[in-house]
């Protein structure tokens, strides 16, 4: 299999997290992948042009970071990352809050990226840091506990504090001494995380 990706892709980052805990990362190879060149394959691959994708050997094709964890976690005998019992809605939920708040932080990234000077709009980009911040504080009052069977929920929330730390300076470290603390643990806890530190 071929998942694409790139090294500054805190989705992408979901998945090689997820294969590694679950010890399938021999069972592909990693593609760097450029969603803003227009002859990449990926806008063939994936019609929303977006990596994480996953091209399986017979030629068939998954995203998003969610689909691709899942099935990782099914090649990997189930129930892992994903817990069948009831703790699966805690996970997904953490899950979900995660991925917002990477969807939030890349939607400002996007915004000094792809949108000439003039043409930014600060209070679109206030809202989206709103969510940020009400996220980290709703999280450092309710901190995950950690244990050492992480779910794709512990996984996505070390990929969003990680990303914050790589795209925002790591200011959200002064305020949130207990995900600081999560973090540390998680990431002593699972080797890839230092070994996927993402990089333009
Ligand atoms: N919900 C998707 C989000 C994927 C996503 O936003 N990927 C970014 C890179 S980290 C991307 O491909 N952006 C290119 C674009 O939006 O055109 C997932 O979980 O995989």
């Amino acid at each position: 299999m071929i998942l694409r990706s790139s090294p500054s892709s805190p989705f992408g980052r979901k998945c090689k997290l997820s294969a590694s805990i679950l010890g399938i990362m021999d069972r592909f190879e990693i593609t760097r992948t450029n969603t803003n060149d227009p002859d990449d394959p990926i806008a063939t691959e994936n019609p929303l042009a977006k990596i994480p994708a996953l091209i399986l050997d017979d030629g068939s094709i998954m995203y998003d970071s969610r689909v691709i964890c899942e099935y990782f976690d099914t090649l990997a005998g189930g129930g892992k990352l994903f817990p069948a019992d009831n703790t699966r809605w805690a996970a997904l939920t953490l899950q979900s809050l995660g991925d917002g708040i990477l969807d939030a932080g890349i939607l400002q990234v996007y915004e000094k990226r792809f949108r000439p000077v003039d043409k930014r709009h600060q209070e679109w980009v206030d809202r989206q840091t709103g969510k940020v911040s009400r996220a980290l504080a709703h999280l450092e009052a309710n901190t995950p506990l950690t244990g050492n069977a992480p779910t794709i929920g512990d996984i996505t929330l070390a990929c969003a504090l990680g990303y914050q730390d790589f795209r925002f300076e790591g200011t959200w470290r002064k305020d949130h001494p207990n995900l600081v603390a999560w973090l540390d643990t998680f990431a002593k806890a699972v080797p890839a995380y230092d070994e996927t530190i993402p990089k333009d």
